[in-house]
């Protein structure tokens, strides 16, 4: 398994508003993961409905996309071993209210439609390069050596 897969991040609007860029982006920091690329957005509805695409239809998604360019978000990626997956098990749940403690999900938010973070789906095959891709240009993205690499990887 390689160490520099990289995924798609987003603290929503829910999460930007409440001041927890800081505690969210430093639990990522902590893990030991590589942080390659960040930016605070407001999403237009054409951006909003590209990403959420595969939730068209369904009877949240009008409200999705309205909570979602309601305030700026903040983008970013992250680089590491198994990275979407790891990522995915630090968000918890789509639920916050079934997500375990201890999770981002699980420790700050209470209610679906404000679950604070999006994060690329390890069981959706190349998602997190393709949300990438939708959200960030390539001269946005860093390649550098992370000094602690060889204290955090055998
Ligand atoms: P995920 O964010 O955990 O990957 P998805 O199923 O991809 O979850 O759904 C995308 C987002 O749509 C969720 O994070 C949540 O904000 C919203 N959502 C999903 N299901 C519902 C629902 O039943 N009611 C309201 N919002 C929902």
């Amino acid at each position: 398994m390689s160490n520099d897969e990289r995924t798609f991040v987003m603290v929503k609007p829910d999460g930007v508003q409440r001041g927890l860029i800081g505690e969210i982006t430093s639990r990522f920091e902590h893990r030991g993961l590589k942080l390659v690329g960040a930016k605070a957005i407001q999403l237009d509805r054409e951006l909003a409905e590209e990403h959420y695409a595969e939730h068209e239809g369904k009877p949240f998604f009008e409200g999705l996309v309205d909570f979602i360019t309601s305030a700026p978000v903040f983008a970013m990626v992250w680089e590491g071993k198994d990275a979407t997956h790891q990522v995915r098990r630090m968000v918890g749940e789509t639920d916050p209210a079934e997500s375990p403690p201890g999770t981002i999900r699980g420790d700050y938010g209470l209610d679906l439609g404000r679950n604070l973070i999006h994060a690329s789906d390890h069981e959706d095959p190349g998602s997190n390069e393709r949300e990438i891709e939708l959200f960030f240009d390539d001269d946005e993205l860093l390649d550098y050596e992370q000094v602690t690499a060889e204290w955090q990887y055998e």
